[in-house]
């Protein structure tokens, strides 16, 4: 899954496919560089963002919905049901909510009406905050009952099981040390029995290990170092940055695998 923030202000990418072309033309090399989706933002979530309305949202994706659409399998990383309705009738086929339909209560509707594909991710607070202390007992069964019971939601609300992913949310209301836990024991998520998403691409947490107590981002090695680590342990769909560079370590990676 190839990342395009259509935003100003994203972690790692702020302002590179701010503009619709970029984007677009963004967009395209992912999917030419082996990317099976690219999943377009319009809305940072990045520790301390404050978030944007439906309308700027909307503004900021829809003219790259409509530029790719037929042409670019994508997803909506989106937690406003409007923003998603829109999004599926310029054909995107996946939504990414990394509230796990928790932030707006129509959200569920829409996906089940359309029958789309849905990523439940974990988060733990909410993007302005939860980076202040966050504390688990046991992170990896928390999160994993956490997505458990988002899957039931989900499909108690009428969206098909099979169309949902689940993801443990690296880096939302987590410390570095949670944040590899939860990469080190991704089988136990896997267990659920759906497919796992991994956004590891750029994190901090990458460039915190490699000693810089203050880092924003990680570098492309670290990320890639994390993906296959992260797909030998049950992921099946990685969200990242680097698109050409993640293929190519995966392809080699699921080589050794057979
Ligand atoms: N991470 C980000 C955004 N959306 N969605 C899922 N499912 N999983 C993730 O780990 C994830 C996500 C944050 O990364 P990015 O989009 O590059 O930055 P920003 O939120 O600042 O736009």
């Amino acid at each position: 899954m190839g990342v395009v923030n259509v935003t100003p202000d994203s972690f790692s990418d702020g302002g590179v496919n701010y503009s619709a072309d970029d984007a677009v033309a963004s967009a395209r090399r992912m999917y030419a560089e082996g990317a099976a989706i690219v999943d377009i933002g319009g809305e940072s979530t990045r520790p301390g963002s404050a978030g944007v309305s439906v309308d700027e949202e909307l503004r900021r994706v829809e003219p790259v919905l409509a530029a790719l659409a037929g042409e670019v399998p994508v997803s909506i990383d989106t937690a406003k049901a409007a923003v998603a309705r829109r999004a599926l009738d310029l054909g995107a086929e996946l939504v990414n909510d990394v509230t796990a339909l928790r932030g707006d209560p129509e959200l569920v509707e829409v996906v089940a009406d359309k029958q789309a594909f849905l990523c439940l991710m974990h988060m733990r607070g909410e993007p302005r905050t939860m980076q202040v202390d966050p504390t688990y007992d046991d992170v990896v069964s928390e999160v994993t009952a956490f997505l458990e019971e988002r899957v039931r939601f989900a499909v108690a609300h009428g969206v098909a099981e099979d169309r949902i992913c689940v993801d443990p949310g690296i880096g939302f209301g987590k410390t570095v040390e949670h944040n590899f836990e939860l990469l080190s024991r991704l089988d136990v998520i896997a267990s659920l029995g759906r497919p796992v998403l991994v956004g590891v691409s750029r994190k901090s947490s990458l460039g915190r290990i490699l000693g810089d107590p203050d880092a924003k981002t990680g570098p492309l090695s670290a990320s890639l170092a994390a993906a296959v680590a992260a797909y030998e342990r049950g992921a099946t769909i990685l969200r990242v940055h680097d698109v050409k560079e993640h293929v190519e370590a995966l392809t080699v990676a699921a080589a050794v695998v057979g």
